[in-house]
């Protein structure tokens, strides 16, 4: 689209909470505020004000205003503001609009299943439904040169690792972007439990339009339990010795390698020799699937993951909850053993997930091991990280992002939230430094002139799902202190990624007027082959991205853009429009918690 399909009222297409905030952003020159008013579906005024110059705005560059029309509380389907000589596409008011987003996003998951055929009952379109892909999956290790020069040996086992969820638009599989989502949904669960009332039962046993709807489980668990088997089966048997980079080495050079001890440790990933081509349905690749070597971060990451699983099934599936208890052991002594092997990014065919500062994993890991057996061992080790209950780092917030190689606050939220031996004052500490985090993601939403929790002049790759990450705790936040600027800060990133953004976009497919069409995935890829189906509702596009514009589509914009509008709705950039299962988890997240109230 060009810059004069636009509508200059930037708002939430997908619509307002009746008593929730209501804002919009209007880029304007003028320095003197601007008249505005609302009008209901038949024309008639309910509403006016004057706008707020903001000004000049970093992360968009453009000088806005923004209009707060909070005060309407008044159901209705087609409202529309207007300022000056524009006027907003019609936009709704109702007490829930975030509800069936939260299943929509949620069926994001079950659609990228490796493994299993996609059946046409649990999807919205017939042309949605696939074959498995995948099916059976059993790998052995990359053999040969990587692309800087080092030979690998192999090795002479092979693991069958079926199932789980494709990482994102490609079809690898990787432990730490797997770990990190499927505790995200699972947080969603543990945050609903101690929570009590509606969100509890908002994914209870037959919400879900899923294959295990009907089993007795909640639907959540069943879907995050179909990537933690997954998770499971990439963890090396005892007694198995690999080769190894040990230690920090020269990233553009041939590693050195080491024979270790790799029992109980993770694979990195598995994916194929090469990249499969776009499009390509799972079930049509014919590709080797090769395991690489393992790390200390996946290592950890299944720690703190199948902990977190053990705690939760403890009480549903005695059996499942004990294989997850044994192998988050097995996999935290591993890591002691080996502390600081490196994913390497020098194989073809899959994406790095490289990270080489595992101090945030240990924490997290110990975190989870902790909040699960109550052993007083690991809050002596806990209490020997830097990360303890969210210590002040220099250059972040007390508690840290969120993502794939950040994980400590994933271990400060499981110490605030799940109920353990944990000092009183340290949980009131934790919890204190997540509402720090908080305020200061609510403090970048009033430097932004389109009020997203998330400030700065630069947008990393996955900036949506870095900006719901931070909303997650915000939500957090919100339950342990009732403060609603927090909840309020989860509005104000979920009305950016729905549309309050400058390029008029939401991007979340099948969401408002203007909604993501064509994101980067190699089966929803009709903007390829229309033999392909468009995506289905609820998938979240990665977003605007200034920083690694490595695509060819995103080439064409250095230089030309600003952060907030480093983006283009084309199945070819993979840099700013792939969908991935870390960012839908915190789009899950986040729905089900607005819809908690
Ligand atoms: O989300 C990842 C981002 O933080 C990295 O900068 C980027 C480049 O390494 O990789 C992203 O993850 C991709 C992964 O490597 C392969 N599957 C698709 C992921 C989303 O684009």
């Amino acid at each position: 689209a060009t810059a004069h399909n636009l509508n200059v009222i930037r708002l939430n297409q997908a619509g307002f909470e009746t008593h929730g905030p209501k804002t919009a952003t209007v880029p304007n020159p003028s320095r003197q505020p601007l008249d505005w008013r609302v009008l209901d579906e038949a024309g008639r005024q309910v509403a006016e004000g004057r706008t707020s110059v903001f000004g000049e705005d970093a992360a968009s560059g453009e000088h806005v205003h923004t209009v707060l029309f909070s005060d309407i509380r008044t159901p209705g389907s087609a409202y529309r503001l207007v300022v000056g000589d524009h006027e907003s596409r019609p936009f709704a008011i109702s007490d829930h609009p975030y509800r069936s987003l939260q299943y929509d996003a949620f069926s994001y998951f079950y659609q990228n299943r490796a493994g299993v055929p996609i059946d046409v009952k649990h999807v919205a379109r017939p042309d949605l439904a696939r074959p498995a892909g995948h099916e059976t999956e059993t790998a052995t290790c990359f053999s040969g040169t990587d692309q800087l020069g080092t030979a690998w040996p192999g090795c002479d086992y092979s693991l069958d690792v079926k199932g789980g969820w494709y990482d994102a638009g490609d079809h690898g599989k990787y432990v730490v972007n797997g770990g990190i989502a499927v505790w995200m949904l699972l947080n969603a669960y543990e945050r609903a439990q101690v929570k009590g009332g509606q969100g509890a039962v908002a994914f209870a046993d037959g919400k879900a339009n899923i294959p295990e709807a009907g089993n007795g489980v909640d639907d959540l668990l069943d879907e995050a339990r179909y990537e933690i088997e997954f998770l499971l089966r990439m963890q090396i048997p005892e007694g198995t010795k690999a080769m190894v980079p040990v230690g920090p080495q020269r990233r553009d050079h041939p590693l050195q390698l080491t024979e270790i001890d790799a029992g109980g440790m993770a694979h990195h990933k598995v994916h194929d020799a090469s990249w499969t081509a776009l499009p390509t349905a799972p079930a049509d690749d014919r590709q080797r699937r090769l395991l690489y070597p393992p790390s200390t971060a996946a290592t950890l990451n299944l720690a703190a993951v199948s902990a977190q699983c053990a705690r939760i099934w403890r009480s549903i599936d005695l059996e499942f909850a004990r294989r997850c208890a044994t192998a988050s052991q097995r996999a935290y002594r591993a890591a002691l053993r080996n502390r600081s092997i490196f994913a390497q990014d020098r194989f073809p065919g899959g994406g790095g997930y490289g990270d080489e500062d595992v101090s945030d994993e240990f924490y997290w890991a110990t975190a989870e091991l902790y909040a699960s057996t109550g052993a007083a061992a690991y809050l002596t080790a806990l209490k020997t990280s830097p990360y303890y209950l969210g210590a002040p780092r220099s250059g972040s917030t007390a508690t840290g992002d969120p993502s794939w190689s950040s994980v400590a606050s994933l271990g400060s939220m499981t110490l605030a939230l799940v109920p353990s031996p944990l000092p009183e004052e340290d949980r009131v500490r934790v919890r204190a430094n997540l509402a720090a985090s908080a305020r200061a993601y609510v403090e970048e939403g009033w430097q932004s002139g389109y009020g997203v929790p998330f400030g700065g002049a630069d947008y990393p790759w996955g900036s949506n799902g870095a900006i719901l990450s931070r909303a997650v705790v915000l939500g957090l936040a919100f339950d342990f202190t009732g403060d609603w600027n927090y909840r309020n800060g989860v509005i104000q990133a979920l009305d950016y990624v729905l549309g309050r953004n400058p390029l008029d976009q939401s991007y979340v497919s099948g969401y408002g007027a203007r909604p993501l069409q064509n994101p980067h995935h190699r089966f929803w890829a009709h903007a390829a082959d229309p033999a392909y189906p468009a995506p289905p509702a609820g998938a979240l596009s990665g977003g605007p991205n200034n920083q690694s514009m490595t695509d060819e589509v995103a080439k064409t914009l250095i230089g030309r853009c600003r952060a907030q509008t480093c983006w283009v709705d084309d199945i070819r950039a993979y840099a700013l429009n792939e969908v991935a299962i870390n960012w839908n988890a915190p789009l899950v997240w986040t729905t089900a918690f607005l819809n908690d109230h």
